[in-house]
């Protein structure tokens, strides 16, 4: 049996975006990663900790959580179920059943699946498969960290690592992998969408707060409560953590100068990261003085994402535009 499910990723230098930002630009290419997306490290780790004599596993998510649970479950020739919400494209439905899981739809946004997936595990005696709220997967993510910094060589630290929020697991990880590889005192930038922007609303209010609604497009970032690691990350400075927002608008613009300039499509979620340098974001806050002037090499985590095909891409191309 394999050691592990993910893959390690590359680590590519983007042309146009260091052109844009005036310093290096790494990629982490995690859309390369088996399932789609980041999420097969945390979720390959903790399935494999936790559900080796397990009778099924039930896993609720916007999408990719799901894929990779769903992957992680068929290698391991374990039943798996997948609570989607119904904002959950049909498409991502479609790749969950190809992946060989049962999907069901439950609610509108994630926080209303995963009520069901708890319910579920419970009535059922199933594995509960969290998409981004446990210590298992933040070290399954943090892998990326340590794979990236031997990437770069000892002793070479980037001027800040770019990623996307949804619930806040990605982030934990990341953080995670900064503290192992002493990356410390470099910033994250942690971008989400205006409209699912748990993250945002608590390091505003000073606490976790719950959102009433998600109201974005970029569906796979629409937890409404981020998990308190990642809210108590964002109140510490080592690593400081910059709470940033972009527009659906954005993100869509950021999708598609990605697959022009980079050849690569990755859903909303993904592009709200890419926004950070596609929007100018990163300029700003070197102005505002938050990140330095002379900036060291950049990394954006691009995370991936099934819930995307050249119709969807369409789709949001007409919701959006107005
Ligand atoms: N998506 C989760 C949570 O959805 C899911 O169930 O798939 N980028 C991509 C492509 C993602 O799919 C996600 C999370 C994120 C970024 C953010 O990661 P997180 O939730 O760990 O902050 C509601």
């Amino acid at each position: 049996m394999s050691e592990h499910f993910h893959v390690n990723t590359p680590l590519l230098e983007s042309i146009n975006m260091s052109k844009l930002v005036g310093t290096t630009v790494y990629l982490k290419m995690e859309n390369s990663q088996p399932s789609g997306s980041f999420k097969i490290r945390g979720i390959g780790h903790l399935c494999q900790q936790l559900a080796a004599q397990s009778k099924g596993v039930v896993c609720s998510s916007g999408g990719n959580a799901g894929m990779a649970a769903a992957y992680t479950a068929r290698k391991m020739g374990v039943p798996a179920t997948i609570i989607v919400p119904s904002s959950s494209p049909q498409l991502v439905v479609q790749r969950l059943q190809d992946q060989g899981a049962t999907v069901k739809i439950i609610g509108k946004v994630w926080d209303d699946a995963n009520a069901e997936a708890l319910r579920l595990a419970e009535s059922d005696g199933l594995t509960y498969v969290p998409p981004f709220d446990h210590p298992l997967l933040w070290q399954g993510h943090s892998s990326m960290i340590t794979e990236v910094a031997a990437c770069l060589g000892p002793g070479v630290k980037p001027g800040a690592v770019l990623l996307s929020v949804g619930g806040g697991g990605l982030l934990c990880g990341v953080v995670q992998g900064m503290k192992e590889a002493g990356w410390t005192d470099v910033p994250v930038v942690a971008m989400e969408t205006a409209g699912a922007d748990c993250l945002n609303a608590a390091v505003k209010a000073g606490r976790v707060v719950t959102l009433d609604d998600i109201t974005s497009e970029a569906k796979c970032l629409g937890a409404k409560t981020v998990c308190r690691q990642a809210f108590q990350y964002s109140q510490s400075s080592q690593p400081a953590i910059i709470s940033e927002l972009v527009t659906d608008q954005q993100a869509l613009h950021a999708v598609k100068t990605f697959l022009d300039e980079e050849r690569v499509l990755v859903e909303m979620a993904c592009g709200a990261a890419l926004a950070a340098v596609y929007s100018g974001l990163i300029t700003r806050l070197q102005n505002e003085g938050r990140l330095q002037s002379d900036l060291r090499p950049l990394v954006v985590i691009v995370c991936g994402g099934s819930s995307i095909n050249m119709e969807q891409l369409a789709e949001l191309t007409r919701k959006l535009q107005r």
